[in-house]
C-alpha cells in the first residue's frame, strides 16, 4: 500500500484532494478491507485479516474464512473425523451421524456437512444413503 503525505495542518480541501488523488492513482483494485496487506480483489478471505493468505483445500477459500476444508469433508464424512496424516476417516461413526440427522429430522446441517452426508448425492439426505453407506463401507470402498 503506498501511503499519500498531505501537507502539515488540517485542511479539509486539501485532504480530500489529497484522498481522490490516491483513488485515481489506484483505484478500486488497491483497497483492502481487512488491511492484512492483500488488495481485496486478490484477498482470499478480503473481510478477515489473513496475511498469510493459507488455504489447505486450494479451493481459493482461504483457511481463515473457510468453513468447509474439502480434504476432510469429503462424502462420506459428515462428521468431519480426520487423521492428521492421513486425511478423512469414514467408519461406523458417520453412518451414526448420518441416520441421527435423518431421526431427529435436522434440517441445519451446512451444505458443507449436508454434501458430505449425502453419499448418493440426489440432494436428498435419507435412509437409502445409510445403506449406501453401510454398503461401500463393507466393500471397502473407502479410501481410509
Ligand atoms: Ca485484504
Ligand atoms: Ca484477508
Ligand atoms: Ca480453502
Ligand atoms: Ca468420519
Amino acid at each position: 500500500m503506498e501511503i499519500v503525505y498531505s501537507q502539515m495542518g488540517f485542511n479539509e480541501t486539501l485532504l480530500m484532494n489529497t484522498l481522490t488523488a490516491a483513488l485515481d492513482s489506484c483505484g478500486a483494485p488497491c483497497v483492502d478491507i481487512d488491511g492484512d496487506g492483500i488488495t481485496t480483489s486478490e484477498d482470499n478471505c478480503p473481510n478477515v485479516l489473513n496475511p498469510d493468505q493459507l488455504d489447505a483445500d486450494q479451493d481459493g477459500v482461504g483457511d481463515a474464512c473457510d468453513d468447509c476444508n474439502d480434504l476432510i469433508f469429503v462424502i462420506g464424512n459428515p462428521d468431519g473425523s480426520a487423521i492428521s496424516d492421513n486425511g478423512p476417516t469414514m467408519n461406523v461413526l458417520d453412518i451414526l451421524f448420518i441416520s441421527d440427522n435423518i431421526e431427529m429430522e435436522d434440517n441445519t446441517l451446512s451444505d458443507c456437512v449436508f454434501n458430505a452426508a449425502d453419499i448418493t448425492e440426489d440432494g436428498v439426505l435419507n435412509t437409502i444413503d445409510v445403506y449406501a453407506f453401510a454398503t461401500m463401507l463393507t466393500n471397502g470402498d473407502f479410501d481410509n
